[in-house]
């Protein structure tokens, strides 16, 4: 049985050799991103039964992707092949130290991975797990991509639990319908991950109060605070939150601090562990503090995909008394 299921969208990524602007950096490592694929792996790192589906090129980069992302232990094997469109490839700089901002330069429209649609999918594939992870980057691919994100996300008897970050990507949206597309997207998911910034920018809505009374669906609400944490929203009725108290509860979890190397990619590790601590059904506050220990991890190398702490590791550290957790 697959536990976990992820869709989307997933390059080769060139990371700078040292800091600066993109127009001055010399020369760049190979690395692999994808925000779908970075949960996938650190599930499967994780222990659990993890599908990545997509599409990628018939050529080198396509093969390096199913190669590294299958290493990690995650089936591969409902990847696409397009022979007739490239594998999408980024760059990014190393950013600025104080502000994390960082400069990104895509080659990605037209890729092989915006051509998934209802129709190049194997949606029995995409629906076989207890929970089908997705993003809001998928959206903003074609218009096919959102089509298909609709279909997986429409009620009906076949959906697994749908866990859904938002991951605004500015750079992507370049016909202003984000806030629109997002939110629809959002409320209809049973799990959802979003950033208190990222809720303020795409949405202008301000602190984490505004964002839950922007979302009362979802039974399960994470916004991410950044260094300070995250506050998780629970409707407490039982789906998507293994057992259900009828009450519904929030509760802020800190989160320990590092000191950030690259930012990229810690979104997507916090998902895949609060994610691995949901299926395992761990209560709510171990859910946060194992998305905060995975984030951590992704959040001190330069890479978008960390090696996570192993699941006893990630334990060992969750229990931790409340005061080292701040
Ligand atoms: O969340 C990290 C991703 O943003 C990164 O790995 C690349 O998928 C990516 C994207 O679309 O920006």
């Amino acid at each position: 049985a697959v536990d976990v299921v992820a869709l989307g969208e997933s390059m080769v990524t060139f990371l700078p050799s040292r800091p600066g602007r993109l127009a001055d950096v010399p020369s760049f490592d190979r690395a692999i991103g994808g925000a779908e694929s970075n949960v996938a792996c650190a599930l499967a790192a994780a222990g659990h039964a993890v599908r990545w589906v997509s599409r990628v090129g018939a050529d080198g980069f396509g093969d390096h992707l199913v190669e590294t992302i299958g290493a990690y232990g995650v089936d591969v094997a409902s990847v696409g092949r397009d022979a007739a469109r490239p594998t999408g490839v980024y760059f990014r700089t190393a950013g600025d130290r104080a502000t994390a901002a960082h400069e990104v330069a895509y080659y990605r429209a037209g890729s092989a991975a915006s051509t998934m649609s209802v129709d190049t999918v194997d949606l029995d594939a995409v629906r076989a797990g207890r929970v089908l992870h997705l993003t809001g980057i998928t959206a903003a691919l074609s218009a096919d991509c959102l089509a298909l994100l609709r279909k997986l996300m429409a009620p009906g008897p076949d959906r697994p639990l749908v866990s859904f970050d938002v991951n605004h990507r500015p750079r992507l949206w370049t016909d202003g319908n984000s806030p629109r597309v997002l939110l629809e997207l959002a409320r209809g998911a049973d799990l959802v991950f979003v950033g208190e910034d990222e809720a303020a920018e795409v949405w202008g809505l301000d602190g984490v109060d505004d964002v839950r009374a922007a979302f009362p669906g979802p039974e399960v609400l994470v916004v991410k605070q950044g260094g300070r944490g995250a506050t998780v929203f629970h409707k407490g009725s039982g789906k998507g939150s293994g057992k259900g108290s009828g009450k519904g509860s929030v509760l802020h979890m800190p989160a320990p601090q590092v000191d950030v190397v690259a930012a990229v990619g810690a979104g997507d590790a916090f998902a895949a562990g609060f994610l691995s601590a949901t299926l395992r059904g761990l209560p709510m506050p171990a859910r946060l503090r194992h998305g905060h220990l995975m984030a951590a991890a992704a959040l001190t190398v330069p890479g978008d995909l960390a090696v996570p702490p192993t699941r006893d590791h990630a334990d060992r550290l969750a229990a931790l008394d409340d005061r080292s957790w701040g």
